[in-house]
């Protein structure tokens, strides 16, 4: 295998297409000949991460188990895409420094709270504000966008 590996950390708030440009650029690298591995927020959340909630120190841990899972995929060699609001500026950077300099490239969707609401595609922001989910990032909870994101 030909390949070294690394870790795209894609970041931005629900509905900013994270999954879409991961599920994207997976097939694009495959017909390249590339090995990619996608850790999405919400499939982790149903096994790995199922016991974590959208509190801040929850939030945390599932950046954290994901930063960790994403080091080991890219020691293997392959080109893991992370796709995780990750909200939190401290838990990205933190997930940086687990692997070598160069190797993790994080990319923002740089998308307004308003494009994302009126995309909703899954009526989330809908409940958010209707007080039916509590601690909606962009709604109730903050995200910190990258000040040095590589893409
Ligand atoms: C943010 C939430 C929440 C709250 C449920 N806040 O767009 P989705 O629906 O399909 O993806 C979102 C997913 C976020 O999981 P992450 O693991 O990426 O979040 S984090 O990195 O902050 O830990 C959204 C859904 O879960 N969802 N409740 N309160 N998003």
């Amino acid at each position: 295998l030909k390949q070294k590996g690394c870790v795209i950390w894609i970041t931005g708030l629900s509905g900013s297409g994270k999954s879409s440009v991961a599920c994207a650029l997976s097939q694009s690298l495959y017909s390249r000949g590339k090995l990619s591995y996608i850790l999405d927020g919400d499939n982790v959340r149903h096994g790995l991460n199922r016991d974590l909630s959208f509190k801040a120190e929850d939030r945390a841990e599932n950046i954290r188990r994901v930063g960790e899972v994403a080091k080991l995929f890219a020691d293997a060699g392959l080109i893991c895409i992370a796709s995780l609001i990750s909200p939190y500026r401290r838990d990205r950077d933190a997930c940086r420094a687990l692997v070598p300099e160069g190797s993790f490239i994080e990319v923002f969707m740089d998308v307004p709270l308003q494009v994302c609401e009126a995309r909703d595609p899954k009526g989330l922001y809908k409940l958010a504000r209707a007080g039916k989910i509590q601690g909606f990032t962009g709604i109730h909870d903050p995200y910190e966008p990258p000040l040095n994101c590589e893409v």
